[in-house]
């Protein structure tokens, strides 16, 4: 494989953990790390894959507590076991993300993700793009409850983003 590895570098202990099963998932996990990115909030992002590398997984879940992850956000497509399969072993909270699939445009890995059995949540948002960035905005809620500096970044880019809602819709067709 070529390019280099995406994510901060670990000059600061990561405090959010992105993994995702597969390589072809960084297209949509990569919207979660440029958030984190923009709060400053020290992550990384490694592919941790349910059925190809599941040794990784499990010694990826065991060690995240520990590590001093608050957070791990999940993504995954098709039968998306991964980010139930590391919440079962870790109590670190799990956001998952569904990467929209090919097959069944995502409702596979979103009904994958969402329907836990109780006694072992996993946090299920949106399939793709809006799932990503809600997850790590709530990683970022998760944080600032500790955290002053991310959580004025947190309530800087919610003002941001009601500032840049018009009053008014513009003709766009014309
Ligand atoms: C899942 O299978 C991954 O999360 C990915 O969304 C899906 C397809 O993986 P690739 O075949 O593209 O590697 O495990």
């Amino acid at each position: 494989m070529t390019g280099t590895p995406a994510g901060t570098p670990a000059t600061t202990a990561p405090l959010v953990g992105i993994v995702m099963g597969s390589q072809s998932d960084w297209a949509t996990m990569r919207h979660a790390a440029v958030l984190l990115e923009r709060f400053g909030i020290p992550h990384e992002v490694r592919i941790v894959s349910a059925h190809r590398t599941p040794q990784r997984m499990a010694d990826y879940a065991a060690a995240a507590r520990g590590r001093g992850l608050q957070v791990i956000i999940a993504g995954a497509g098709g039968a998306a076991h991964l980010p139930g399969m590391i919440a079962a072993q870790t109590s670190v909270p799990v956001f998952g993300v569904p990467v929209q699939s090919k097959a069944l445009n995502g409702m596979d890995s979103l009904l994958s993700i969402v329907q836990m059995p109780a006694g072992i949540p996993v946090g299920t948002l949106a399939i793709g793009e809006a799932g990503a960035k809600n997850a790590a905005l709530l990683a970022a809620a998760v944080v600032a409850n500790h955290d002053a500096a991310v959580l004025e970044a947190l309530e800087a880019f919610r003002a941001e983003q009601t500032d840049g809602v018009a009053l008014e819709p513009v003709d766009d067709q014309a």
